[in-house]
């Protein structure tokens, strides 16, 4: 009994051990404001972090909002109108961040899981923030991939 407690208390350590070797440092992307007069200082950052299974964690950090207001982001995909400036490229949706709402200060925070599939190379070339009663109105894009192919 007692010994394959020890085998599995070793058992668990190493899990623990392969869980943080896969907690990769987050790549983060900060968001620039467009040239809009929608929340002029809205600002903030993307982490991107892959946890080795074919997951990617998404986490969107914004502030400069407008208090209690309904939002929407997506990753899009690199569009057909730039090859060097991804926001400005005006491309599809390729995935969609849940629906949230700026706090009383402005500030949200966001978090998507997708498939690294649905976002590789092209297919999440930037993120934007878009008002949700009105997606024409997109006050602050994050560039993830600089150049087209
Ligand atoms: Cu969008």
């Amino acid at each position: 009994m007692k010994g394959s407690n020890i085998v599995l208390g070793m058992a668990a350590m190493s899990l623990l051990g392969s869980c943080a070797m896969m907690m990769a440092k987050p790549t983060t992307y900060t968001f620039k404001h467009n040239a809009v007069e929608a929340d002029p200082s809205a600002m903030g950052t993307a982490a991107v972090v892959a946890d080795g299974m074919g997951m990617s964690k998404t986490t969107l950090t914004l502030s400069g909002l407008t208090p209690g207001k309904a939002y929407i982001a997506h990753y899009h995909a690199f569009g057909p109108d730039s090859s060097t400036d991804p926001c400005a490229s005006n491309g599809p949706v390729s995935v969609g961040f849940p629906n949230f709402t700026a706090d009383a200060t402005g500030s949200a925070k966001v978090m998507l899981s997708t498939d690294v599939s649905k976002i590789a190379g092209d297919l999440g070339a930037y993120i934007n923030v878009h008002y949700a009663s009105d997606p024409s109105v997109v006050p602050l894009c994050a560039p993830v991939k600089m150049a087209k192919g």
